[in-house]
């Protein structure tokens, strides 16, 4: 019988209404080089459904931005993007190089805090994923 009902909860579970979570991978925080208070995070994100990530924020910055890395010759300028497409179950990569986020007067982690980072969704969803601060290695959530 308890069997049975794990069975049945499980099943709710997946019928459930909301949507699947955005799976994040390789999320990591680099904090401010130097007196410059820019931090950048990288991460790759994938939606289970099309999606637009419409902003970004964390509790413990004054702002973020999306950017991307524009070669144009031998001189690489950085764009501000407002919204960034996710198509349905393809990751999007930041990486070192193209798309990143531009973190604006970040506070200073304790040792051993992961900084936290809330990605908001066009369809409405918000959710915050936690980004460690080391250069490699590390996964989010
Ligand atoms: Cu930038």
């Amino acid at each position: 019988m308890k069997r049975l009902i794990a069975a049945i909860a499980l099943g709710l579970a997946a019928c459930g209404q909301g949507p699947a979570p955005l799976i994040v991978d390789n999320a990591q925080y680099r904090p401010p080089l130097g007196a410059s208070g820019i931090g950048v995070a990288y991460f790759s994100v994938t939606s289970a459904n099309a999606d637009w990530i419409v902003g970004v924020s964390s509790p413990l910055a004054d702002r973020i931005e999306m950017h991307a890395s524009v070669r144009n010759g031998d001189q690489v300028s950085m764009q501000q993007l407002e919204t960034i497409e996710l198509p349905a179950g393809k990751p999007v990569v930041f990486g070192p190089n193209g798309m990143h986020l531009m973190i604006f007067a970040p506070k200073a982690l304790e040792a051993g805090a992961t900084f936290p980072i809330q990605i908001e969704l066009q369809s409405g969803r918000g959710e915050t994923f936690a980004f460690h601060p080391a250069l490699s290695g590390a996964v989010g959530r």
